[in-house]
């Protein structure tokens, strides 16, 4: 899935992470933030990691979101390759829920950043959010369609709850 110059690249390590992954990609849908999406795995494509995150930025993208389960090296990996903003989606794993990909996510050293989101869906979703308002910073299309965003969530919820 690709658009023509996407700004946003959306990595993960296997077609398993898709169910979560996909959740990012909404987002930069509705917001109308040109992405692509791959299947690049830290462990099984290392050399289609290095080219991908080595030639990210001379391809245009501005951030890359990626999402990995398990031993959650990619967003790591990617993040040593590149300057580009890395926020990192940890998926759940079977065994651990999402620990695992969790910690190996968010405990980077100091000097190779990745922004770490929450396990599973809600990361994902926010990951496209977060990777709008970096874009928004320099498209106002998106600026604007990302306020919006905002504004619709905040008016959906109401004020008092009922019985469903
Ligand atoms: C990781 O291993 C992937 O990111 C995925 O979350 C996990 C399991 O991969 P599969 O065995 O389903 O391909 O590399």
């Amino acid at each position: 899935m690709s658009d023509k110059n996407p700004v946003v690249g959306v990595i993960m390590g296997s077609q398993s992470d898709w169910e979560t992954m996909k959740h990012a990609v909404e987002v930069l849908q509705e917001l109308g933030v040109a992405f692509e999406t791959k299947i690049v795995s830290a462990h099984r494509t290392p050399k289609r990691l290095y080219d991908y995150a080595d030639t990210a930025s001379e391809r245009g993208l501005k951030v890359i979101i990626a999402g990995a389960g398990g031993a959650a090296h990619l967003p790591g990996m990617a993040a040593s390759m590149t300057t580009l903003p890395v926020f990192g989606v940890p998926v759940e794993s079977k065994a651990l829920k999402g620990m695992d990909s969790l910690l190996s996510i968010a405990q980077m050293p100091g000097g190779v950043p990745v922004g770490t989101l929450a396990i599973g869906k809600a990361g994902a979703k926010n990951a496209g959010l977060l990777a709008a308002s970096v874009i928004a910073l320099m498209d106002e299309a998106v600026a604007s369609s990302l306020a919006a965003w905002r504004a619709r969530q905040t008016e959906a919820v109401a004020l008092e709850p009922k019985d469903s």
